[in-house]
């Protein structure tokens, strides 16, 4: 242990530790922009980039980067002085006037931590209308994020996520003399007002550079409007579904705390805001597995396709497609539950209530800035017409509660409409890391054994770390699973697989940190202690409800008699399952 005095207090802490997390852990906070402690790997927090967190080494009498050096045995650190103020007050002053000021139509609002440190400098007076950079025109190129380089100020989280966390390199800096844009890499390769948007990349629109983000240069790009037209349009019949990991994580955008689980109240606002039907993608996600399952158990029998990749994180597909093609045979041939309940609500239940297809609109939401794109892919409307309509995320559907005044916390609890809304607990955790490969082993082991399981609760995929791995005994069958999260975790997951140095039959990834909880629409700021507490609450409801297993939910067994038939049957293979190509 290293032991280092700040303003006067001594502190004993591990080797390797920044001078901010000596500070943070002694309760001495130091403000700062460009670092972010939940980017991993840990060596890519300490970025130095915007200044801001300057503290006096006193033995040098200088001034150093608090978030970039780290202790040594001994040091004294002044957090603050008239000095040190105004040195980050002049930074501050600086990053504003080249920051366009822009708060009443900018998305970030109230969690922009660029204009909450304005304010505590007293620098909110600063409205800069343009910036003295020479910056690029917005990008609004791609289906999910849309990025405004005249927000954005440079601290560099945005491109330390995309090329650490999730490694898909997506954002870089430009240079002129110094870094002065961030911008899509070889922006000026073709000329220099050559533009490259994001379109034009690699990017799985994750939306992970936007949780970072402490401006408003990175956003999802909204689909309120279009919501809020098709709810004014008495000829659409306007139906919800709500992914499951956002239960778990709206309240906190009404003052709830992380962990707290609002499904009705969810229900009841979205009836508040004119949705004629709320119904629930559990109810799908049940389905998915029942194909999935089966999907599974005929390619371990025939020894194809193995190991199967889940195929329900649309950052994930988009991963694959541009990265690893050569798998894409590998992947479950199951649309998401998203597209899948969008198929079916524009069928199954059209028919049902006796509505035209085409007056439905069908909005989902998500924790999740891909899903935008993954609704708009081409093989998400087999119909003819769009199987998902609108994509909104959480903090889209939050703002929209705002909006109309609804008194989220204080709304009497209401309950999802059937049949499209009943669902079991196997459902509920797809919302987390482990959860979809947890749901999938619960059915598949009784389905392949015939035999009712006696604990349903599979320890071993659950959790935070990168990469879990387990081998079960079903039967027969020694079956090797491995889930993990981040796409830096499945590119080294992936590596090992193609290197011979590891063999799955079944393998669960998730695009985001943590799986949907962390997901690129959830509520700001993101951290990691928020995505823990939403997982627990994950857990609390498939404990709370009745039906644990996908196969049980007597919805989806209805679903079966009087609609698709059986799993993997025809009518299955037209609405629910679909084929990537590169
Ligand atoms: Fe997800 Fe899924 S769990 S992908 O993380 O399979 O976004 O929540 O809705 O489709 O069900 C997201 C969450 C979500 C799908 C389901």
């Amino acid at each position: 242990m290293l032991t280092i005095t700040i303003d006067g207090k001594q502190i004993s802490t591990p080797k390797g530790t920044t001078i901010l997390e000596a500070a943070k852990k002694a309760g001495i906070e130091i403000p700062t922009l460009c670092h972010h402690k939940d980017i991993f790997p840990p060596e890519v927090q300490k970025s130095g980039g915007c200044r801001i967190c300057m503290v006096k080494d006193v033995a040098t009498d200088k001034m150093i980067p608090s978030c970039a050096e780290p202790v040594t045995d001994g040091m004294r650190i002044i957090s603050s002085n008239k000095k040190i103020k105004q040195a980050r007050r002049n930074i501050l002053e600086s990053i504003l006037e080249n920051h366009l000021i822009d708060c009443d139509h900018c998305l970030r609002q109230k969690k922009c931590e660029l204009m909450t440190l304005a304010k505590e400098f007293g620098l909110d007076h600063i409205t800069s209308t343009s910036v003295k950079r020479l910056v690029e025109k917005m990008d609004i190129s791609s289906e999910g994020i849309n990025r405004d380089p005249q927000k954005c100020i440079l601290c560099g989280r945005c491109v330390r996520v995309c090329s650490e966390t999730q490694t898909a390199d997506i954002l870089s800096f430009k240079y002129d003399g110094f870094p002065n844009q961030v911008t899509p890499p070889f922006s000026d390769e073709v000329s220099p007002q050559y533009e490259r948007q994001l379109k034009d990349t690699a990017c799985v629109e994750c939306g992970q550079c936007v949780t970072v983000c402490p401006t408003g240069a990175l956003t999802e790009k909204s689909h309120e409007e279009r919501v809020w037209e098709a709810l004014k349009d008495p000829n659409k019949h306007v139906v919800a579904q709500t992914a499951p990991a956002i239960r778990v994580s709206i309240g906190e955008e009404f003052g709830i705390a992380p962990g707290g689980v609002s499904t009705g109240q969810m229900v009841a606002s979205l009836k508040n805001l004119g949705f004629n039907k709320v119904f629930d993608t559990n109810f799908t996600a049940d389905l998915t597995i029942l194909e999935e399952g089966h999907e599974f158990i005929d390619r371990v029998g025939k020894g194809e396709n193995l190991p199967m990749f889940t195929s329900c994180s649309p950052g994930w597909i988009k991963f694959m497609e541009y990265n690893y093609p050569e798998y894409l045979d590998n992947l479950s041939t199951c649309k998401s539950p998203q597209q899948m309940f969008g198929a079916l609500a524009k069928s199954y239940y059209a028919k049902k209530a006796g509505i035209d297809p085409k007056d439905i609109f069908s909005v989902s939401l998500m924790p999740c800035t891909a899903k935008k794109f993954e609704a708009s892919r081409p093989e998400m409307s087999q119909s003819g017409i769009q199987d998902v309509d609108a994509v909104l995320t959480t903090r889209e559907f939050a703002r929209m509660v705002k909006k109309a005044n609804i008194d989220f916390k204080g709304l009497e609890e209401q309950e999802f409409d059937n049949p499209l809304g009943v669902s079991t607990g196997a459902a509920a955790i797809f919302g987390t890391t482990g959860g979809v490969m947890e749901a999938a082993l619960r059915t598949a082991v009784e389905v392949i054994t015939g035999k009712e399981l006696g604990g349903i609760e599979f320890q071993q995929v659950r959790g935070y770390e990168g990469i879990k791995e387990a081998t079960l005994q079903v039967g027969e069958l020694e079956v090797k699973v491995a889930v993990c999260h981040g796409l830096s975790n499945a590119r080294k997951l992936l590596e090992m697989i193609k290197n011979g140095d590891a063999f799955y039959h079944f393998v669960e990834v998730m695009s985001c940190p943590g799986g949907c909880i962390g997901g690129g629409g959830q509520p700001l700021p993101a951290t990691k202690e928020k995505r823990q507490a939403r997982m627990d609450a994950i857990y609390e409801v498939d404990k709370n409800l009745p039906l644990r297993k996908s196969h049980e939910n007597p919805a989806v067994q209805e679903l079966y008699k009087e609609f698709l038939g059986e799993p993997l049957g025809k009518m299955s293979h037209d609405l629910l399952h679909t084929e990537y190509t590169e």
